[in-house]
This record gives structure tokens, sequence and C-alpha cells, in this order.
């Protein structure tokens, strides 16, 4: 039980996809592609049949909404549930692949706002709908062999029954952390992540990115186009109610307390 009632920030909450890099078009997109090509499928998702894509979290859920719209002829597919979960593995294993050769950096700030947290002592954590090995895999490709056990908690993939933009990964996460959610900031890049770290009433600030920023981001404490650098501060603000240029500690709890 928590006994710390005050707000004082004590963590951070992580989305991965899109937020600590831009995996998505450049990353998923053309793992998905080659699990196709090696189960001998003439299906392609370019950029903009992708983008449409996305409005389903999930590499499972995305692949099953896809057949319901375009290939229905393979919901008469026997153990279409169990075919789904294997040429999902595939295209994981794609997917780790491209991540271990560093295809996919991670966005601006993400490095530095997770070293400074864990130097203020902040609790940081991961909220994501991908599966853990992904996590891991870019975790380790971008920060080192080590830092995935600088988070307290990681909470992915299939650990909960329903995906953003339902709240149960926020909820598992803050369990976990045993904090309530006005104690936390949640990091975002997307209108489904940010619905569902609201619903587990977690304040979030977004950064945007090619396929999200034209997405209703109303009721966030703010609306960057990156968590910026000193040498390269965000651009592109959409939503800033503070004086910051870059994100950093004292920016995220100054939002938190607004
Ligand atoms: C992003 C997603 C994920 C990825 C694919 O969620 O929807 O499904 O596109 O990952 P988030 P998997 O931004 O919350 O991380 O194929 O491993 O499911
Ligand atoms: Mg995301």
């Amino acid at each position: 039980m928590n006994t710390d009632k005050t707000n004082k920030l004590r963590a951070v909450l992580f989305d991965v996809d899109g937020t600590l890099a831009d995996t998505e078009r450049d990353g998923h997109r053309p793992a998905f592609n080659l699990a196709f090509k090696e189960y001998d499928l003439d299906w392609h998702w370019d950029i903009e049949r992708y983008g449409e894509l996305l409005i389903v979290t999930g590499g499972k859920e995305r692949i099953r909404y896809f057949i319901e719209k375009y290939q229905p002829e393979y919901l008469q597919k026997d153990n279409l549930e169990d075919w789904i979960t294997d040429l999902h593995k595939t295209k994981t294993k794609y997917f780790v692949s491209l991540l271990k050769k560093g295809k996919i950096p991670l966005r601006p700030g993400v490095a530095r706002l997770i070293h400074q947290l864990r130097h203020e002592g902040i609790k940081i954590a991961i909220a994501t709908t991908t599966t853990p090995e992904n996590v891991t895999a870019l975790l380790t490709a971008t920060l080192g062999a080590d830092s995935p056990h600088w988070f307290d908690v990681i909470g992915a993939g299939d650990i909960v029954a329903n995906k953003k933009p339902a709240p149960d990964i926020y909820c598992w996460v803050l369990e976990q952390l045993n904090l309530s959610a006005q104690q936390c900031i949640a990091i975002e890049d997307s209108e489904n992540g940010l619905k569902s770290a609201l619903a587990a009433n977690i304040p979030t600030l977004i950064t945007i990115n090619s396929y999200t920023y034209q997405q209703n981001f109303s009721n966030a404490l703010a609306v960057l186009s990156d968590l910026g650098e000193p040498s390269q501060p965000f651009t592109g603000i959409i939503k800033n109610p503070t004086n910051n240029q870059w994100v950093d500690f004292n920016m995220l709890n100054n939002l938190q307390h607004q």
C-alpha cells in the first residue's frame, strides 16, 4: 500500500514505439513485410497503409484487423489465432534483428532524460503494447546491455488483457510501482497512448511524430516535437505551458503541479 500521499513527481512512465524511438515506419513496418514474405504472402504494408493500420495497437491485433478488412478469406483458416501468433513471432525475429544492427536510434533527448531521472532518483518505467523482447532489444541496442535493469518496472505486450487505448498497462505499471497516478507522468506519442494513460488518470506529455502529429492531444499537459536537447531545443511546439526548451526533470515536475 502506498503511504506517501504527496503528489511529488516520483516516476516517469515511457511509452516505447514512436516515443523512445521512431520504430513504427522503419522498424515494425518492414519487419511485418519480411514476415509476410517468409510466409509466402503477397501482402505489403506501405507507409500510408501502415499509418491507417496503426489505429489498432499490438502487432497480432493489427494483423487480425488487416485480415478482417482486406483479406477476409483468411478468416476461414484453421487455427487462425495460432497462425497469427506464429506469423507475429516471425515479425518479432526480424524486428529484433533490425534493432541489433543499430538501425533505429533513440529520439532526441531520450537518453539524456533517462540518465538525468536516474541521477535524480526518480523511478523510470515502461508501459507499452509491444513485446518484452522488442523492449529489451531496443534498450540494449541503444543504451547498453545493462539498461533494461535501470527500469523499475517494464510493462509490455500480453501481460494485460486489453492493450492501449485501454488503461490496463498503465494501471498494471502503477500497481507494480506502488505509486498513485498523480505521482507519475507518462510520455507518449499517440492518441491511443494518451487515452490509455489518461484513462489511468496519469498526466501525460506528448512528443509527436510523422504518424501522429494530426491526432487529438487536447488533454495532454504539453505537446512537443520531441524531448529536445540543450544543443537542439524542441521545435514545432503545439502546447508548452512552461518556458523550457528541452524536457528535463524540472520541467516534468513543474508540469505535474500545474
Ligand atoms: C505501439 C504498437 C505496437 C507496435 C508493434 O504501441 O501498437 O503494436 O506497432 O509491436 P506503443 P508488436 O506505442 O504503445 O508501444 O508487433 O510487438 O505488438
Ligand atoms: Mg507509441
